[in-house]
């Protein structure tokens, strides 16, 4: 039986400095997402996507957590709980949730629905951790924030929405990290999160370094959560994005990665974002993503 994908956009931008991820999953439908899902032979079926407030009509500040700072936190948490239902209600209806960002931030809602009721690992594709809190982040920006979020980190513990029931530490496997703040960097150290930079990928090779992912993300779970933000890859290829970082993955070692999580049968919710059309060219980050979703389902050239 094949699998069915259930695409949930969410144009968030609220949890990030610069304004234009929340057109992204748009960009990412126009360039050519059904196609892409097709040719990996998944069914491909769109729920729209989910509202979001508007910027101008809020106050950046108008609830913050008890210590520190996160920009939007209100907002942010409406949107985690729109989308931890949709995400728990894709799952329970069997079929795959796949969601568009928007700003990173939008992850704490797919992992929280996706660890609802399953013990959940997480494959992060990311220049940056992400594991700010509202304490140590220096821009207050929640897409610094999610692993902590979801993981109950700091400021985080015990925020019923935001942390994830099914998801440990011990589950979490961080690929291709080469942006770090200060309090961040201890924080991983720190933790039981694996953090595997692009030292280890030059040294080993992208899918040595995968395979050792999704042991770490597959060991006692029931399912992987993969979360794919377009800054992971080097800036040359993916342009359009808004925190772009040098020195990052290549198109073929981006493929190469979403091939063997797809290889792994684990796939249990896939995220794609960070995707910033206004810094794009020609729409190419946005029609990445869309074949990178594809491998991650399994598109090859042969099948
Ligand atoms: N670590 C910085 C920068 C950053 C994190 N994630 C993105 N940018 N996309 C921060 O703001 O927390
Ligand atoms: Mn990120
Ligand atoms: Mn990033």
């Amino acid at each position: 039986m094949s699998r069915t994908v259930r695409i949930i956009g969410v144009p968030m931008d609220l949890g990030a400095d610069r304004r234009g991820v929340d057109m992204g999953p748009s960009a990412i439908r126009y360039g050519g997402l059904a196609r892409e899902l097709n040719e990996a032979g998944v069914e491909a079926v769109d729920t729209g996507d989910l509202s979001i407030p508007r910027a101008e009509e809020r106050d950046p500040d108008a609830t913050q957590p008890m210590a520190g700072k996160a920009k939007f936190f209100r907002e942010v948490e409406e949107t985690t709980r729109d989308l931890t239902e949709t995400v728990a209600d894709t799952l329970e209806a069997g079929e795959t949730p796949l969601t568009l960002g928007g700003d990173h931030s939008i992850a704490i809602g797919s992992m929280v629905g996706s660890a609802r009721d399953a013990d959940v690992g997480v494959v992060w594709l990311d220049a940056h951790g992400d594991y700010n809190t509202p304490s140590t982040s220096p821009s207050g920006n929640v897409h610094g924030m999610p692993l902590a979020a979801a993981l109950g980190v700091g400021d985080f513990e015990g925020v019923d929405w935001a942390n994830a029931e099914g998801l440990r530490e011990e589950n979490v496997a961080i690929v291709g990290l080469r942006a770090l703040d200060e309090a961040e960097r201890a924080a991983i150290r720190d933790s039981d999160v694996t953090a595997y930079t692009m030292s280890d990928l030059d040294e080993h090779g992208v899918t040595t370094v995968v395979e050792e992912a999704l042991s770490v993300a597959t060991d006692g779970t029931d399912g992987v959560h993969v979360s794919l933000d377009l800054d992971w890859l080097d800036p040359k290829t993916a342009p359009g994005v808004g925190t772009p970082v040098r020195g990052g993955a290549t198109y073929r070692e981006a493929h190469s990665a979403l091939e063997t999580i797809a290889d792994s049968d684990a796939v249990r919710s896939v995220d794609v974002v960070e995707v910033n059309p206004i810094l794009d060219e020609h729409n190419e980050t946005a029609e990445l993503a869309a074949e990178l979703a594809a491998s991650a389902f399994g598109k090859r050239i042969l099948r």
